[in-house]
């Protein structure tokens, strides 16, 4: 098989099941900036932006992707090198792949070799949108009192160099700044990170920033400027070399960073837009008027779901999540857990049936052809957790509801920072508290409660007993009998 190098020449002479973007590139502008040009983006809504860039009217709704971060510049320098074109390789359940060629990327800036592009970009006219993918990690603020981090040292560093930013909430303060001074009118910017309220938490936090750095700038923000909450929805996991290879030997495309998703996705959103948008309903994107329902629903069913699965599989030496939901005690677990701790704290969903939803989310979670790994799923709990699980326990805390099952996660997520698994193979805990997660880990074999102890992920958890008493169980099992015998006790023990 003929092997082609993927970029715009060589879109006419891709194999004819490949589908390529039925539209011409060169004429479509950048209406939106994004941040973070991580997989899950290119997987989500770069996909929906280029079934909409296939429609009339829509030219001027073009993507320019932003790396902020050092680890950003391979994936810019890829982007470039292949004319922002890149495969999206759905994976089927029955093990098939379908590649599709998305065109949606067609602007590129790594900021920290050129952050006057990135403010100008801002400003420019053409901009009318600026959405992030910055993890749940990159808002900055502080699990526990929900207060921006000022004294972050990058943090600090924007405040005194506005010429060369490096965190987002620097980039959009400045650049918003240009673009007010322009005259321009405002934009919208949206969150697309596993928060909930993940745009007012957005607004709170830039807001926050921009007290400190440009006070003059709020009003204007308030008036011009609107931060849509939204959900944002499908398994993405990390591409390996296996996937690039795999592309070669089925399609003969050489493609430095294909990117590979489950068939599902789905993105709720409010329908707050200060300057236009692309017409995303055309191509299955739910506008409704409050999100808040959906995006709690996700979160602590699908999200926490994964983490479950993520350290009680590592635990027992999985690799993929796959593995570990076609485990029936696993997914036993999973399975109660979601209806008996999860379910009577979510709020009414409007349109969706939860019991037909958690089913589907068992069989997108054994999706095998997806390969999904679970060190992915445990890499930066520090962040996850506190708005994947914690909510879940305060809620049911408060209503003196069960918590066995959330105390065996974070339990199992306390000996997962060990860094090595049941059978004893050892692996990096991925996480930027990794330091103390490591220490109190390993502190916890004395002092059982040392774990929860960390204030800025845990707030007062630890004075609650009914949540101390069911974790410590758990985390004595876990040491003395392992994960999968702690599972089957706890299993039998609750109702
Ligand atoms: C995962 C998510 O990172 C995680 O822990 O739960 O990336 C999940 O795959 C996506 O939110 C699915 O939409």
């Amino acid at each position: 098989m003929k092997i082609i190098k993927l970029n715009s020449a060589a879109l006419k002479h891709l194999p004819g099941e490949v589908i390529v973007p039925a539209y011409d590139r060169s004429e479509i502008k950048t209406g939106i900036i994004h941040f973070g040009p991580g997989a899950f983006h290119r997987a989500h809504q770069a996909y929906y932006t280029d079934k909409i860039l296939q429609k009339d009217g829509m030219k001027g709704w073009g993507i320019c992707d932003v790396g902020l971060l050092h680890s950003d510049k391979k994936i810019i320098n890829t982007l470039k090198d292949q004319d922002g074109l890149y495969t999206l390789l759905t994976a089927e359940h029955d093990g098939s792949l379908k590649a599709r060629i998305t065109g949606s990327i067609v602007g590129y800036i790594f900021a920290p070799e050129n952050p006057g592009a990135v403010t100008d970009k801002i400003a420019g006219p053409d901009t009318r949108l600026i959405t992030l993918t910055i993890t749940e990690g990159g808002y900055n603020f502080d699990s526990n009192t929900g207060d921006f981090r000022m004294n972050e040292p990058l943090i600090q560093w924007d405040l005194s160099h506005p010429d060369e930013p490096r965190t987002v909430f620097g980039y959009l303060t400045w650049g918003l700044k240009l673009r007010k001074d322009k005259g321009i009118q405002g934009l919208t910017i949206q969150s697309c990170d596993n928060i909930q309220k993940n745009g007012n938490l957005l607004k709170k936090m830039l807001l926050e920033f921009v007290r400190e750095a440009e006070p003059a700038l709020e009003d204007w923000i308030c008036e011009h400027v609107t931060f849509p909450n939204s959900m944002v929805d499908r398994i993405t996991p990390r591409t390996t070399q296996t996937d690039i290879d795999r592309l070669k030997s089925v399609y003969g495309i050489e493609d430095k960073w294909p990117v590979v998703c489950e068939p599902f996705i789905q993105w709720i959103t409010e329908d707050k837009y200060s300057n236009g948008r692309p017409e995303w309903e055309s191509v299955g994107v739910k506008f409704v008027n409050d999100v808040a329902p959906y995006e709690k629903m996700k979160i602590r069913l699908l999200n926490a779901g994964h983490s479950l699965l993520g350290f009680t599989g590592a635990l027992y030496g999985y690799t993929y999540i796959h593995e570990t939901v076609h485990d029936q005690l696993f997914a036993a677990l999973l399975r109660k857990f979601m209806d008996t701790e999860v379910t009577p704290v979510l709020d009414e969903v409007p349109d969706i049936d939860l019991d037909k939803y958690k089913d589907s989310l068992i069989e997108r979670f054994g999706n095998h052809n997806i390969r999904d790994q679970v060190a992915r799923i445990c890499l930066q709990s520090s962040a996850k957790i506190p708005k994947f699980l914690i909510p879940t326990i305060r809620d049911q805390l408060s209503a003196g509801g069960p918590v066995m099952i959330s105390a065996l996660i974070t339990a199992a997520w306390c000996r997962f920072a060990e860094g090595i698994d049941e059978p004893g193979k050892r692996y990096e805990v991925e996480d930027d508290m990794k330091d103390i997660l490591i220490e109190k880990a390993f502190l916890s074999r004395r002092d059982n409660l040392a774990f929860l102890r960390i204030e800025s992920i845990f707030g007062d958890l630890i004075n609650s007993e009914p949540f101390t008493e069911a974790y410590t169980f758990s985390l004595n099992s876990i040491y003395s009998k392992g994960i999968a015998e702690t599972v089957r006790i706890i299993l039998k023990n609750t109702k």
